[in-house]
Order: C-alpha cells, then structure tokens, then sequence
C-alpha cells in the first residue's frame, strides 16, 4: 500500500537492533539512550494511529524523568491529558519489538484490530526534557508521526505535565485553557496570585521558597514562569542545569530515597524547600532545623495539607461533595491512620503507578491523588465544578461562603486536572501555607511518620511475585505471605509488603515500624524471605546492622 511506501523508509532511519526486546513499562518505555531511535520513530507511528483511531490529538513526550542523564525515554498522553489506555500500551509494547522486517505487519494488525479509518486526520503533539539526547530522540517521533502523514506540532523543551496539559487544552476546544507556555503560566499564576491575596500578613519571609530544579527542564520552565508570579512567591533556584548534572545527587527522587538535601544547595534552618524531578512531575518538600536534622515531608504530607484545605473549604461553602484521598501500599501507616481517622475522609488504596491512582481518583466529586513519592494531584468532577462555579457567581452570598467558594474555584484552576505537575502542586502548596498562615514545621507536625526502610532483592524472575489487594498481599510464591505474616508480627506498628519493580529489574520491599531500627530489621527479614522463597540471585541480603 502506498500509505506504508514513507514508513518503510523511513524506519530504515531508525533500525531496530535485532532480537532487542523492551516494555512499556508503568510510565513507557526507559532504557539507555542510545537503544531508543527505533521505539522514538515506532511510537511517533503509534501516536499518529491513536489519533486516527479516538480523532483526537495525543502527546508523545520524550523523557526519563528521574532516571541519569544517559537514559532517555518516551510516554503516550491520551486525549484528555491522561496516561494512555492500557489496550494501547500492550500495542505500544508489540510495536516496538516487531523486528525490522515485520514492522509493516504489526502496524497492519494494529490498524485492523481497531478498524482505523487511515484517511482520518491525525494530530501529535510533541516534547522532550533537557536530556542531550531528547533533541535527536524528539525528532525520531517526529518523523514517525509524518511517515504515517499525522501533523504534529512539537512544544520543544517542557515538563512532562506541561505536555499533558497542551494536550487536554487542544481537545477541548481551549475550555481548560490555551495550549501554550504562556497560556499555562497564565493560568496557574492569575489563580496562585488570586489565591495568595487571602494570606493576611504574608512576610517576605514566608513568601520565600528554595527549589531543586534537578538541573533539569523544571529549572528552565520555572525561570520562564517567575515573571508571572508578581512578586507574591520569590524563588531562589538552585541546581539549574547551568552547571550541574541532571538527577545527580539531586531532585525529589534522590532527596526521598536517601533521606538526605541535594548537592549544591544552601539550607538555611528552618526554611521551605522542594525539589522536583527531571521531567518535573514530582514534588517533595524539606528543611532542615536548628540542629541540623533533615525533615522530609513527602507525597503522603502534600495529600494531608491539600486534602485538609479544600475539606474545611467544603463545610464553609456548605458543599456537599464526596472528598477521597488515593494512595499506594507506601504511603506511610500515620498518614492513612491520621486522615480516616482523624481527618475523617476517605482512603483508597491502588496499585502503584500514576495511572492506577488517577483512575481511582476520577469515581469521586473530588480526588486527591499522591503517591509517597511525590507524584500526584487533585481531580474535580464536571459536577463537582459546576457546583462550585455557581457558588462562586452567586451575589446573594454571605462572606465567609462566598470567600470558601472563590477560594475553591482558584483551587480548580491551580492544579494540573491532567497528572502530577511540581510546579502547579508548588503553587497550591505555597498557596495553602500563606492561607492558613503555617510554617512547614506546623504542616510536618500534622502527623508523625512511621519509620521505614526499602530494600531491593534480585531474584532470577520477578514475575514469580504476584501480588492482590493493591500490592499488599502476595499470592505468590507459596508461603511467602505467611512468612511476611509472622515477621511483621514480631514487631509494633509494623506493616509489610513486596512487589515487583515495574521499572527495575528487582523485587520492592516496604517495611514500616514503631522504631527505625524495627523497621530496618523488618524490611532485611522480608528480603530475606523473598530471597528464599522467590529465587534470589547473588548474595543473601545482609542485614542493615
Ligand atoms: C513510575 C511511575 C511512578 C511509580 C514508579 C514505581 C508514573 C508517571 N510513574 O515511575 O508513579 O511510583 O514507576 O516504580 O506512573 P517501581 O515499579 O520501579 O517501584
Ligand atoms: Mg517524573
């Protein structure tokens, strides 16, 4: 067929290597750079089908996000800014490991499957981070979206939220907002700044923030975005990407695993600071105090302030909405304790990986979504922000309704609907803080974390693990979950779980418990357990101590 003549050229370009097998893993395909010319060119073609296929533009970003600069990677953002479906995905894994001679056919069986109309038109957006590799990877999708004859349209550097939010702009006519830069800063800024006027007496102090851009695109967009922000946040940005490397030894990915402040930057006690990741869709907060000890408050504390916020804005709207916070199996015991306990809202629990827990999060009025480590966002219903509109546009109201409902809806215009975004969550977090008038040791005192270790085991095949109730409990091999059962037994407050990685080749072991030293004993004997039981290679894991 002739319309196939421009990809079979074209992918002589970008040859697979032979027998090379990838997945598309939780959040797409990641791997060495130098392995992705073939899966840049396969997933511009696939975007391009996808965009026949729902008549709609779809977003192709190309990113590794956290991972070290020589990695490189690309994810498909479906119509309405979200991960695409999962159907897509195993298509997505398909087409990559065609081999060079098979690809035509692979392509075929896609488009015969879906029963896609080839002379639809089609429409893909595209973007890349600030690795030295995304300029040549960006431009394989390009040509993979012309060689199937899709226009595209390529937004250059942007974060990962960024992209997906152009996208969503683009498929709704503009109704959530103008899909550029400049419309997105627009945006955020004017309901940050309409935010802020509600913090009475706001320092200069309290209006500074420190950022880790992770010497990635975050750096960049951030800079872009000051301008707009009218003085009413001031930034002192560190690890810009001017002289650092991206990831390395800094950004939120590095600051929660290890616990510890990124290089190259200056932490006065006591004083905010965040980091974002390398395709800045990740957030988490620190500081340090008087004595020097670092105070990480991650995912698990933004869903608890945010949540708490817009709660207490619901009662004094007199809005009867269903609120719900979603987690993973890490978010940390005292936070699930403290907001269905306390707080008093309901928890739900998914499996790990944005997609799981954005899905969750669209069955209520409002959902907020975070995983521990750092990546999330708040999801309103169409009704849920109707009702609030009206609110907000009704004259007859009182003062302190009006206030909660204004409040409310510069809240739905603050947040990224699209997936976790570090500089939209950013804003809405400085913005609450001002509000309540809180330091970020009073937000950090909300709760008290349950100490907690996570260990890697490599085993010959992870798949060997399968897990139910979100990843809390394994059901297989045999006997590994009555072994996890009786070692978190031995322990107080203890809770326990393993999973396989979905980006690592490694199996994931959580454990929490009263004292660190439980937690760090607990998490050595479930490695151990998995070890014995799940066909550990190499050494056995050696205990912390
Ligand atoms: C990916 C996911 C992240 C998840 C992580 C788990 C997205 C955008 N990213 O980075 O949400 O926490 O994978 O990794 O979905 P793991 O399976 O190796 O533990
Ligand atoms: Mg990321």
């Amino acid at each position: 067929m002739a319309e196939f003549q421009e990809v079979s050229k074209q992918s002589g370009v970008h040859p697979k290597p032979a027998g090379l097998v990838l997945q598309y893993g939780t959040a797409g395909f990641r791997t060495n750079a130098e392995q992705l010319g073939h899966i840049m060119f396969r997933m511009g073609l696939l975007a391009t089908l996808r965009s026949k296929t729902t008549k709609a533009t779809i977003g192709v970003m190309v990113t590794a996000s956290h991972n070290p600069e020589e990695d490189n990677g690309v994810k498909l953002v479906d119509p309405m800014g979200e991960m695409v479906t999962p159907t897509w995905e195993v298509y997505a894994t398909q087409l990559a490991n065609a081999e060079q001679e098979d690809l035509l056919a692979a392509l075929k069986d896609i488009i015969e499957k879906e029963s896609i109309n080839m002379s639809q038109e089609a429409n893909v957006f595209v973007g890349k981070d600030t690795r030295s590799s995304s300029a040549r990877l960006s431009q394989a999708v390009l040509d993979g979206v012309s060689a199937l004859g899709g226009q595209s349209k390529d937004y250059g550097l942007v974060t990962t939220p960024q992209l997906h939010y152009m996208v969503c702009c683009q498929n709704t006519q503009g109704k959530y907002g103008e899909a550029t830069a400049e419309g997105y800063y627009k945006k955020l800024c004017q309901a940050f700044i309409q935010l802020s006027k509600n913090a009475s007496n706001c320092t200069d102090d309290q209006k500074h923030l420190s950022v880790d851009g992770a010497n990635g695109i975050g750096a960049l967009k951030v800079r872009e975005m000051e301008s707009h922000l009218k003085k009413e946040l001031h930034i002192t940005l560190f690890n810009d990407g001017s002289e650092g490397k991206l990831n390395h030894q800094c950004g939120a990915d590095f600051v929660k695993v290890q616990q510890k402040p990124p290089a190259g930057m200056k932490i006065n006690p006591g004083e905010r600071c965040c980091s974002y990741d390398g395709d800045a869709d990740r957030i988490v907060y620190y500081y340090s105090d008087s004595e020097g000890i670092f105070h990480l408050l991650d995912g698990d504390k933004v869903a608890t302030l945010i949540s708490t916020f817009l709660k207490e804005l619901l009662t004094q709207a007199g809005l009867d909405l269903k609120i719900a916070v979603v987690q993973t199996a890490y978010a940390n015991g005292s936070s699930t304790n403290y907001l269905e306990n306390t707080m008093k809202v309901i928890v739900r629990c998914t499996k790990t990986g944005v997609k799981h827990l954005h899905h969750a999060a669209q069955e209520f009025d409002i959902g907020v979504y975070f995983e521990a480590n750092g990546h999330g966002t708040v999801l309103f219903s169409k009704a849920a922000e109707e009702k609030v509109q009206q609110l907000a546009e009704n004259s007859s109201l009182i003062d302190e309704k009006k206030r909660a409902a204004l409040l409310l809806q510069n809240t739905i215009n603050v947040i990224n609907q699209t997936v976790g975004d570090a500089i939209s969550d950013m804003l809405l977090i400085e913005a609450i803080l001002a509000i309540k008038g809180m330091t970020i040791q009073q937000w950090d005192a909300i709760y008290t974390d349950l100490p907690n270790r996570q260990l890697k085991v490599k085993v010959s095949d992870r798949r060997v693990i399968d897990t139910t109730d979100a990843e809390r409990r394994a059901v297989s091999p045999a006997g590994l979950q009555e072994a996890i059962d009786s070692l978190v037994k031995k322990y107080r407050q203890a809770r326990s779980f393993v999973r396989p990685s979905g980006t690592e080749d490694v199996v994931r072991v959580y454990a929490e418990a009263e004292t660190q030293d439980s937690a760090d004993d607990l998490a050595h004997e479930v490695s151990l357990a998995v070890y014995h039981l799940a066909g550990g290679v190499g050494s056995e894991p050696k205990p912390l101590h």
